[in-house]
């Protein structure tokens, strides 16, 4: 085991190195080695300055975030960081990767900080329901303006090594960081030791109208999240007090909030996202080497998938039914592409290059020399089955052939071709090239090496893969099909659309499911309750009050009217009394006496329906554990990730 700190001595600087991959995390193994090389610094006379570096890829990118549900032990990172900043010579932080959370906050407790132009800085407590729990929320707003300081502590988001120098985050930029950093920590040795950020006044400080007003803002943003909030009033707090008094009370804010329940659910959240990866059984399988995707259908989830593609570095050819169809495809990718450039989401090389890579036509032919090929055409088997019959043809025998079928049986897509091992589901969900979830639909006869390179394709693509079995709507669509269905009962029995929606926001959601279903588009929903009416349960209650209203012509925003009245193009959806005519319709033709239905009671029976059709799936193998589910849940469906999902607020804890 190397030691996770060193200490190298050369004309009185001290370089002192943390080494604990992959992220050099502030364990309590580092914060014990570093709290003795401080000691054994400040006691040689021989040392002027210090600079206090990383091995690996990044600076420290946090506190160990994996201790936290374990009582904390000393020495505790406040306190080390204390020692650094009384130390008896002046110390440089020289970053590079992303310094995020503790690994900042060390920083700040340095005399000074250089950065390398790539690096990332951020204190992004708050995505773990936290604040800045060593002295982030009191030094940063005496180093950098305090609207900055409220930007990058309340929402989490990391600024880069250009802006940080710009606001004052670091001194300088290096060029090369090693003789930069020991360059500054000279000059900071010949000049004296600065103040310590904390010895510092409290700042000037705006009126209470403004604490009031941005207080009220952030939690308009957060729907009910604690910690950008509780963030906020910390910065107040630091701002208004002597460093010391506000040293304490951060502390205290912070331990109070790690014990919180939408803490442990975004902690539970952190490490689930990077847990859901391939199955013991291709672990070890050998992925194809992918580097031109086909897309199949230049609609909405093709032309985003495409662009996904594009924007990940991978080569593109989308193919349409006729030259018409592929130029129009052609448009809406080139149209993705330049609203992230406008995003900042990719340069303006970068978009050129991008297209460069990118072809379309009509026709199977572009499909030939294709590693991957992705059908996204319309959600019918027999629309399905033509296409990858064409695939099977013209695609090379190596190539992987993948369905973005959203509900359909990629067993019965696969017995289309020769080689069915070769088939996979990749269910991107709309926009492709935004949404981070992929449903990876592990057919029957999908070999492990097919699977693999779908796990591969999903990391290229910085996606969140979870593995799912084949069922009617796989995990997410299955869950979210079922929970639909206890909406439309409440709407039976004494619920409106606009209630069931309000209880949904209230809990976190960022739209409510009739809202949403109207933005997807209620003809997808309706043409997937026809092909499973003759197979459905005479004896299972069925609501009636969506077919009707879709028996209209009410297809959602696309048609001016859904669940919702959509006036004049806008997408703000108003109570249409035409939808509430069918729903009283409907509860006196099954003879309910209608009840009012209070938001939480809304939000447990949704809770409850989705707890039961996520077990079922987790029971029969769908799924291959219950976090998997909860992450579908949050990066497909707009769960709430404080909340940490439906199997975590059923009790589920790995
Ligand atoms: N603690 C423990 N493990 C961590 C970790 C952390 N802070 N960060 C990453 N890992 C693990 C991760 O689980 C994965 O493990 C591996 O490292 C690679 O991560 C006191 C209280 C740094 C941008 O929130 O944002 O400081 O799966 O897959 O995509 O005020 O990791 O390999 O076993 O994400 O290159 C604040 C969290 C903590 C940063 C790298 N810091 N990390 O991304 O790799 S709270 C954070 C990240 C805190 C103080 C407070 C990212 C990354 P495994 P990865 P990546």
């Amino acid at each position: 085991m190397t030691q996770p700190v060193s200490v190298a001595i050369e004309d009185g600087i001290a370089v002192v190195t943390i080494d604990n991959p992959p992220v050099n995390a502030m364990s309590h193994a580092v914060r014990a080695a570093l709290a003795e090389a401080i000691a054994k610094i400040d006691a040689d006379e021989t040392v002027s300055a210090v600079v206090l570096a990383c091995a690996g890829r990044t600076f420290v990118a946090g506190a160990d975030i994996r201790e936290f549900n374990q009582p904390p032990k000393p020495p505790h990172l406040p306190e080390v960081i204390e020692a650094i900043e009384t130390s008896r010579v002046p110390w440089v932080a020289a970053i590079h990767g992303t310094a995020l959370g503790g690994g900042l906050e060390l920083a700040l407790g340095c005399s000074g900080r250089i950065a390398d132009p790539r690096a990332v800085l951020g204190l992004p407590e708050v995505g773990l329901g936290l604040i800045p729990g060593a002295g982030g929320t009191v030094r940063l707003p005496r180093l950098v303006p305090l609207e900055e300081a409220i930007a990058i502590i309340t929402t989490g988001k990391p600024v880069g090594a250009a802006k940080a120098a710009e606001i004052g985050l670091v001194d300088r930029i290096a060029d090369d960081l090693a003789a930069d950093a020991k360059a500054l920590a000279r000059e900071l040795a010949t000049r004296g030791k600065p103040a310590p950020l904390s010895a510092s006044d409290p700042v000037e400080t705006p009126e209470v109208d403004f604490w009031e007003a941005k207080r009220e803002e952030i939690a308009r943003k957060v729907r009910g999240q604690l910690s950008p909030v509780e963030a906020l009033d910390a910065i107040r707090d630091a701002v208004t007090h002597h460093a010391g008094d506000a040293l304490g009370a951060e502390r205290a804010r912070f331990l109070r909030l790690k014990e919180s329940e939408q803490s442990e659910a975004l902690r539970y959240m952190f490490f689930a996202e990077r847990n859901t990866g391939r199955p013991d059984d291709v672990r070890d399988a050998e992925p194809a080497d992918i580097r031109k995707v086909g897309v199949v259908g230049g609609g909405t989830m093709g032309s985003g998938i495409a662009a996904a593609c594009l924007l990940a570095g991978f080569s593109v050819a989308l193919g349409e039914q006729d030259a018409e169809a592929a130029a129009r495809a052609a448009e809406r990718v080139a149209g993705i592409l330049d609203a992230a450039a406008r995003r900042g989401l990719i340069s303006e090389p970068g978009v050129a290059d991008a297209l460069a890579r990118f072809d379309t036509g009509a026709g199977y032919g572009l499909f030939a020399d294709c590693d991957l090929v992705i059908e996204a055409v319309f959600e019918d088997m027999d629309v399905k089955k033509a296409v990858f019959a064409e695939l099977d043809k013209v695609a090379r025998r190596d190539a992987i052939l993948a369905s973005n079928t959203s509900y359909l049986d990629v067993n019965e897509i696969a017995a289309t071709t020769a080689d069915p091992s070769r088939v996979v589901g990749l269910h991107f969900f709309s926009p492709a090239h935004v949404m981070k979830l992929l449903e990876i639909v592990n057919a029957g006869a999908t070999s492990p090496r097919t699977l693999a390179t779908a796990f591969a394709v999903a990391k290229t693509l910085r996606k969140t893969p979870v593995v799912a079995g084949v069922c009617d709507g796989f995990i997410g669509n299955r869950i979210f099909s079922a929970f639909r269905r206890e909406c439309d009962f409440m709407l039976e029995e004494g619920a409106l659309p606009q209630q069931i929606d309000a209880a949904m926001l209230d809990f976190g959601f960022a739209m409510g499911i009739y809202a949403v279903s109207d933005l997807a588009g209620l003809d997808i929903g309706w043409a997937t309750r026809k092909r499973q009416a003759a197979t459905r349960d005479p004896q299972a209650r069925y609501s009636r009050i969506a077919d009707r209203i879709c028996e209209r012509g009410r297809f959602g925003q696309k048609t001016g009217a859904g669940w919702y009245r959509y006036e004049d193009g806008s997408r703000i959806g108003h109570p249409d009394p035409e939808v509430e005519k069918i729903i009283l319709e409907e509860s006196e033709r099954l003879g309910f006496r209608r009840v009012t239905l209070p938001a939480d009671e809304i939000m447990h029976r949704i809770l409850g329906a989705m707890q039961r059709e996520a077990q079922a799936v987790l029971d029969e193998g769908i799924a291959l554990k219950a976090s998997d589910i909860d992450v579908a849940l949050v990066h497909g469906y707009g769960f709430p990730r404080h909340q940490g999902g439906p199997m975590f607020k059923a009790g589920y804890r790995p």
